[in-house]
């Protein structure tokens, strides 16, 4: 289908030798089904030239692997999504853990790392569990909903922003940003353009929840500030870092969780596995976010003339990593397609890799293993019973809704 597009060399005006493609990694065919589309990327070779957002891309294992290991080479500076912070305004004041390199990104990392420590998870494991519990007791008992508004959308919702410390109004507020500033990595399509439809009250909401007096003493949120009393950030980065929290932790760990519910629906071999093993919890998350990567893609920019086999990457090029495509790429996984919880899943990068990894995996794995530790108990099987929605987004895969019946156990 694509192999028509592509073409053997890109023309010589930059002087590189480089497969093109004229895939559109942003219209609605790849992102509904982006998997057709990442083999011939993959095949095309380990860097691409895009040829309609003027962009190279790299969709096999080993080359994003490297350029998320190398953050000299492959700079968040100038934003992680296809806009160029160089040239033209980020749609929001940029993040400071997301879109920056060293020396700025080591501070505030060691900020928000000391404040998403195992130590805190422990301390709200039981609290959580509980309630993951009730929740999945109430669907139980129901025996028919959809996974992903009855559950995974309510979950995190209910959970993540009482340990930020904000409060329980406007909540409703949370999913939509998240789905704006996801959408916005992308280019400024249709998919873009209508989730920003509303944006002004969402976005409005999302920073008053950022100031220093709204948030609960002792919270996530609070933690912040009482970095800036011990001068470790400033004043105006405070709010920014709350920021993060209420964007990077919403939408991710509801896919992570209703795409968890979808795999198992797929695959019940695989739920009477976690169900004979909850050891395996723990793992079969990993390999959710491997088969299943809630982030599917992330730019850099390089900082130099960058070689990778015949083509030369010029300084300063934008440069698309698509994570969800070395995530199954045949080359590193052996029958990747395929859901399967006792493989190994180490180097995945659905949590990216390197100094940029997710800083907020432990409340998302916390999350998850609640959320499956109470299903496990309380369902000996799951069996889809309407069509799954797919939520098009210009960076996320997830789904909307998931409608299924449940045997209880
Ligand atoms: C931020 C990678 C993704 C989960 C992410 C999104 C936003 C931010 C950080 C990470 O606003 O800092």
């Amino acid at each position: 289908m694509l192999t028509a597009q592509l073409q053997a060399e890109l023309s010589s005006e930059q002087g590189v030798k480089c497969p093109v493609s004229r895939v559109d990694p942003f219209e609605r065919e790849f992102l509904t089904d982006p998997y057709p589309f990442h083999e011939e990327l993959r095949d095309a070779g380990p860097v691409v030239w895009l040829e309609r957002y003027q962009v190279w891309g790299m969709a096999r294992y080993a080359e994003v692997y490297a350029a998320m290991q190398d953050w000299q080479t492959y700079s968040s500076a100038a934003g992680v999504g296809i806009d160029d912070f160089r040239k033209t305004k980020a749609w929001r004041p940029p993040s400071l853990l997301l879109e920056v390199d060293p020396p700025l990104h080591t501070r505030t990392r060691a900020v928000m790392s000391k404040i998403l420590s195992p130590a805190a998870m422990r301390r709200l494991r039981e609290d959580w569990q509980k309630r993951a519990d009730t929740l999945v007791d109430k669907l139980v008992e129901r025996e028919t909903f959809d996974a992903v508004k009855d559950l995974a959308s309510v979950f995190p919702v209910w959970a993540f922003p009482d340990a930020i410390g904000i409060g329980q109004e406007g909540r409703e507020n949370l999913l939509p940003f998240g789905n704006m500033v996801f959408n916005s990595f992308g280019p400024r399509n249709e998919i873009f353009l209508e989730s920003i439809k509303e944006a002004e009250p969402v976005v409005s909401w999302i920073y008053a929840q950022c100031a220093r007096d709204l948030l609960a003493p002792g919270s996530f949120g609070a933690q912040v500030y009482e970095a800036l009393d011990r001068g470790e950030i400033q004043p105006d980065e405070a709010p920014v870092l709350v920021r993060a929290m209420l964007t990077a932790g919403l939408d991710t760990t509801v896919i992570g969780i209703g795409s968890s519910i979808h795999g198992f629906a797929l695959y019940p071999e695989q739920w009477q596995k976690l169900r004979a093993n909850p050891t395996l919890i723990r793992p079969s998350f990993d390999e959710l976010l491997r088969w299943a990567s809630p982030v599917q893609t992330f730019f850099r920019t390089t900082t130099r003339d960058v070689q990778i086999g015949e083509t030369t990457i010029p300084d300063g090029s934008k440069v698309l990593l698509f994570l969800g495509s070395a995530n199954r790429d045949p080359r590193k996984w052996e029958k990747p397609e395929h859901f399967d919880i006792t493989r190994s899943t180490t180097g995945h990068v659905g949590f990216g890799t390197g100094i940029h990894g997710c800083v907020g995996q432990m409340v998302a794995r916390m999350e998850a293993e609640v959320v499956l530790t109470a299903m496990i108990k309380r369902i000996k099987a799951i069996e889809i019973i309407g069509e799954p929605v797919r939520r098009l987004n210009n960076t996320l895969r997830s789904l909307s809704s998931l409608p299924v019946r449940i045997i209880p156990a």
